[in-house]
């Protein structure tokens, strides 16, 4: 739900108009919507450049998950990985334009610790293709951009660790 939602939910709930604070939270966020779409714009067009870049990073720092036995082994399996980068990515987009982390955690990465592990899939190495998301997808862009995006990779990794 994005800040503007929210507020409206909150305020509703108790018969009231919008508060100050919370007026200025929806004016800084319509102050960076600019930013935020212009973000997403960078992740949406260049989605299959950082993918591949960052896989083809993630497999050379980690052989072990593309080796015979390793998780992504395989032309398929390979593909089921890069599928599960551009989930978070699609879902890093979803975050930037809702200025919140709330529709990333619903959708990506709530009980993600027990569904990798039920796979067999090691998470840190997810937590690392993110990283490698990051670098790429930051390398695109301004630093003030780069600072914006970095955070809700950021996010996606604190909650793989
Ligand atoms: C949008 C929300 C969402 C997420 C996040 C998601 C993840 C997800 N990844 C899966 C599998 C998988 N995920 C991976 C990923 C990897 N293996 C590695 O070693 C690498 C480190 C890593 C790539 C970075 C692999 C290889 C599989 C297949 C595992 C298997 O079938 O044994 C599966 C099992 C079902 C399937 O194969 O589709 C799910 C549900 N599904 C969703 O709907």
């Amino acid at each position: 739900m994005s800040i503007v939602t929210k507020s409206i939910v909150n305020a509703d709930a108790e018969a009231r108009y919008l508060s100050p604070g919370e007026l200025d939270r929806i004016k800084s966020f319509v102050e960076g919507g600019e930013q935020r779409l212009r973000i997403a714009q960078v992740l949406t067009e260049s989605r299959e450049r950082i993918i591949k870049e960052a896989g083809d990073k993630l497999f050379q720092k980690r052989p072990d998950v593309v080796s015979p036995g390793g998780n992504a082994y395989g032309e398929e399996m390979t593909a089921t990985c890069l599928r599960d980068m551009d989930y978070y990515l699609r879902l890093v987009t979803y975050g930037v334009v809702a200025g919140d982390v709330t529709p990333i955690e619903e959708i990506g990465l709530v009980g993600v610790a027990e569904m990798y592990k039920s796979l067999g899939t090691p998470i840190d190495a997810v937590a690392q293709s993110v990283r490698e998301m990051k670098g790429v997808a930051t390398s695109l862009m301004s630093m003030e951009d780069a600072a914006e995006a970095g955070s809700y990779f950021d996010y996606v990794v604190g909650r793989m660790q």
